[in-house]
């Protein structure tokens, strides 16, 4: 742990709803839940104006829409969240080349390598609220909130603190007794099962964690957990900041101890693989839209082949599918013996696109896979709450609602007053999807991903 509150934590204020409000002056101060609008879909985010009806992340959209029925329910807009995303960081990697992105709209700065050496609270102030006003200034609007501390766990807990909208700066010194009273469960790394666990040893807060005895705590958890949990009980964390720590990348590879030549022997292994990153990319919160089947031969020649999808996906199912469809392809190389499989997702998104495609894979014959055919189902253009469109005569704006072959669009951007609604046959021709167009004006496309970590 550092002796000065030289570790920021930012992450933005309900961003993907934030994102939503700022570009539609009619939702500013509303209720805006932004999520899978279709049946078993999950909320993604949700403004502070829907918090307060009980809606949080997560939560399945039919019980988002009982509690908050007169909300606006939207199906996001990841071109503009990415956008968003990357003016953030820019502003961020402008204070410390050490930037750690946890998220699309979170991360770490390390104040030292960043050349910071007034860690006074007065200077810490003026640096956090500096940050904060030119994260409002350049994406247009959008609010952050910020914590400074010794340690990521001590930042962390700052900007939590500090929620919505505000800066917490957690005085060097003061961190024990800062979390003695926090659940178990505040700790990083900490999850349902191991605070199941250690309430049921009776350790619920990080004050009885303290009290714990060494030996219960390693026969319990292990030696790494417990040592971990007895450091950070008196707040000692000294993970570092690394900008290297993005992922980019999921992978899970299997080295054998002898060289597989036949198809029907591979496939059982590439689909577990693909089971188990689908799980990881699950538990990240992720979807993907690129998938990977690497195979190194005997020779040690490495040969990769990737399929990347028009929708991106998290379904143990369809990143099976697709992995046993690429092993299909390179059953050419097989024969000369294979010593790795791997399959690995990348092109991360934050929302799933399944149901635009249908994954086809009929296996009939167990030792022949098909491959699967990509759908989409664009026979004439399919609008989704809250999508950019313009229309000829009436300019740019969004779609209210869709129905009965009608389309309704709201028109206002960011830069009106809130808009006037009209309604429009869905294949009326002066009507079309408008690109993202970001404040700043900088869409190129590029896929905001997370550098390599695999294991
Ligand atoms: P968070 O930072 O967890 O949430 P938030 O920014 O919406 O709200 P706040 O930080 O003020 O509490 O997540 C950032 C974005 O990630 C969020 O806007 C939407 C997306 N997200 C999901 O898609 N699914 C999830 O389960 C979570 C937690 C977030
Ligand atoms: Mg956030």
């Amino acid at each position: 742990m550092r002796d000065t509150a030289s570790i920021l934590h930012l992450d933005l204020d309900a961003f993907f709803a934030a994102v939503e409000q700022r570009d539609k002056p009619s939702l500013r101060g509303k209720p805006v839940i932004v999520g899978g609008i279709s049946g078993r879909g999950v909320v993604s985010t949700c403004s502070y104006e829907a918090r307060v009806f009980g809606v949080h992340s997560a939560m399945p959209m039919h019980e988002a829409r009982r509690l908050c029925p007169n909300a606006a329910f939207l199906s996001g807009r990841f071109g503009a969240y990415r956008i968003a995303s990357r003016q953030v960081m820019t502003i961020l990697r402008s204070l410390s080349p050490d930037v750690e992105p946890l998220s699309l709209d979170e991360a770490f700065v390390d104040l030292v390598s960043g050349g910071v050496t007034d860690y006074s609270m007065e200077a810490l102030t003026e640096l956090g609220e500096g940050v904060r006003a030119q994260v409002h200034e350049v994406t247009g609007g959008l609010t952050a909130s910020v914590g400074i501390g010794s340690s990521k766990f001590m930042a962390k807990l700052g900007s939590e603190a500090a929620k919505p909208n505000g800066l917490v700066i957690i005085p060097p010194g003061t961190e024990a007794d800062r979390i003695a009273d926090l659940p178990v469960s505040a700790i990083p790394g900490v999850g349902p099962a191991t605070t199941e666990r250690l309430n049921r040893l009776g350790l619920r807060s990080i004050a009885d964690l303290r009290r714990a005895t060494p030996t219960e705590l390693r026969h319990e958890l292990g030696q790494a957990t417990a040592t971990w949990l007895q450091d950070i009980a008196y707040a000692r964390d000294d993970r570092t900041v690394s900008a290297l720590r993005e992922v980019k990348s999921i992978s899970v590879e299997d080295t054998f101890e002898t060289d597989y030549t036949k198809v029907e022997d591979l496939m059982p292994m590439a689909a577990r693989d693909a089971v188990l990153v689908a799980r990881r990319l699950r538990k990240a919160g992720w979807f993907a839209r690129t998938i990977t089947l690497k195979l190194k031969l005997a020779d040690f020649t490495t040969h990769a082949r990737s399929r990347t999808l028009l929708g991106a996906v998290d379904s143990d199912e369809t990143i099976a599918e697709v992995a046993l469809s690429l092993l299909n392809e390179q059953r050419h190389l097989l024969s000369a013996g294979i010593r790795l499989l791997g399959v690995g997702v990348s092109g991360f998104t934050r929302e799933a696109q399944e149901a635009l495609f249908e994954v086809s894979a009929a296996r009939s014959d167990e030792s022949r896979v098909e491959i699967p055919s990509m759908v989409a189902r664009r026979s004439h253009t399919m609008y989704r709450p809250g999508d950019d469109v313009h229309h000829d005569v009436f300019g740019l704006g969004w779609v209210w609602g869709t129905g009965l072959g009608r389309v309704t669009v709201r028109f206002e951007t960011a830069t009106t007053g809130p808009g006037k609604i009209h309604t429009f046959a869905l294949d009326d021709p002066d009507l079309k999807p408008a690109p993202v167009v970001p404040p700043g004006g900088d869409e190129d496309g590029i896929e905001e991903t997370y550098d390599d970590a695999d294991e």
